[in-house]
């Protein structure tokens, strides 16, 4: 038998850092400090925001597999639900747990299911194959407003089934909110907060109303499940409002990260050229070296140890998926390298577990489906001036970015 000696906790001495993940010069080029984060060890305190951190790829993908340790119905923002009051009523499905998770989750996934979604490839193809000639006809243009922004705020917004007046002024500006919730409540969260106020806010509920809804987009469908008895009345409009949440900034960023990563690696982009059926590995090595969502939270709902660290219940828990898909323990020596013929898959850009992206599949027709349009008919991509980071306490993307492409 042991002693009682030996079954004693050994005290572990976290290591602690005042690192600010949100700083605007940390957003401009995170990866160093990624690499500083992961060395630290595989746990580590952000005492700046009384959370702990996690930066490498095997202990991220641990806590998103064990959701009911790692919970995500306290918020997935630093802000404890238990303890703040959240800026807007709880998502039913990403701020939710098992088994209310599970019923909201089946019906998002019936919807966004690949048999589902693969009717919308033609037209999501013909998009893509206009805004490609409309670009090339200019020559020089600006990728974030004319391409990466463009091409979500037509076809996503279509495939919900959303009204066109308003999409421009208020789906990102509503997202750009969402997605600074994923981080603490800072001056960024709150002007941006104060912004969204200004009409989004208002205007969202509006346009998930049933009334105003084209009668076979992802919004009528939603309210059809209610009619069935898969929903709560109630339970409708608020996943119309995840869609619209989850489903526009994400994808206009990660195009804005593809065009920008081929831009800088000529060499890149002359593979896919050549071969536009490499665009679909393309894109996914484009979310694993420059992941569109970097960070969110879970909360501890017992004691438990992760690598050994011990964690108090009711702890917040900051996981770095930007980091993980740099971390060279999964990715090896390579890992910082944007390389297309790698094999991407198994990076944490979507997330893991049961709340890994349920839009997945749709986010990736739409990033192939524009690359693939590109790869036919652009030769080369050449960034003309800085682009412009847009700064976000959880996504990374850009407000513009000037660029010029020819044809073979
Ligand atoms: C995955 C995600 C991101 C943003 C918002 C939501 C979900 C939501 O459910 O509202």
């Amino acid at each position: 038998m042991e002693s009682a000696q030996t079954l004693q906790r050994p005290q572990v001495d976290v290591p602690a850092t005042d690192f600010d993940p949100y700083a605007d010069e940390v957003l401009d080029d995170p990866y160093p400090h990624y690499e500083m984060l992961r060395e630290l060890g595989p746990v580590f305190y952000l005492s700046r925001y009384n959370a702990y951190g996690i930066a490498r790829h095997a202990e991220i993908d641990a806590v998103l597999r064990d959701p009911v340790t790692f919970c995500s119905s306290a918020g997935v923002g630093l802000a404890n639900f238990h303890m703040e009051e959240p800026w807007r009523k709880p998502s039913i499905i990403l701020e939710a747990d098992p088994p209310m998770h599970g019923r909201t989750r089946k019906v998002v996934a019936g919807l966004l299911a690949p048999a589902s979604i693969n009717k919308l490839r033609p037209t999501f193809e013909r998009q893509a194959e206009l805004l490609v000639e409309r670009i090339l006809d200019k020559g020089s243009f600006d990728a974030v407003t004319d391409l990466c922004e463009a091409y979500p705020l037509k076809v996503f917004a279509d495939a919900v089934g959303i009204p066109a007046e308003g999409r421009e002024k208020y789906l990102l500006p509503y997202g750009d909110m969402v997605f600074n919730a994923f981080g603490p409540v800072n001056e960024r969260f709150k002007a941006c907060l104060a912004k969204a106020q200004d009409g989004a806010i208002a205007w969202i509920a509006e346009v998930c109303r049933r009334e105003n809804l084209t009668p076979d987009g992802f919004g009528a469908q939603l309210y059809k499940a209610a009619d069935e008895g898969l929903l709560a009345p109630e339970e409708a409009p608020m996943l119309v409002r995840t869609l619209l949440s989850a489903g526009l900034d994400t994808t206009v960023f990660t195009l804005c990260n593809a065009i920008l990563s081929f831009s800088r690696h000529p060499e890149q982009w002359a593979h896919v050229h050549a071969n536009p059926a490499l665009a679909r590995q393309a894109l996914e090595e484009v979310l694993r070296y420059e992941s569109t969502f970097h960070s969110f939270y879970r909360t501890t709902t017992r004691e438990v140890e992760v690598a050994g660290v011990p964690m108090a219940n009711e702890q917040k828990v900051c996981v770095f998926i930007g980091s993980a898909n740099r971390d060279p323990r999964r990715w090896g020596e390579s890992a910082d390298k944007f390389d297309v013929t790698r094999r991407a898959s198994g990076n944490l850009a979507f997330g893991t577990g049961i709340h890994g992206c349920a839009g997945q599949m749709i986010a990736r027709l739409e990033g192939e489906i524009v690359l693939t349009a590109l790869a036919k008919r652009v030769r080369n991509i050449r960034l003309e001036g800085k682009p412009v980071i847009h700064y976000n306490n959880s996504v990374r993307g850009y407000t513009s970015m000037p660029v010029s492409v020819s044809a073979d």
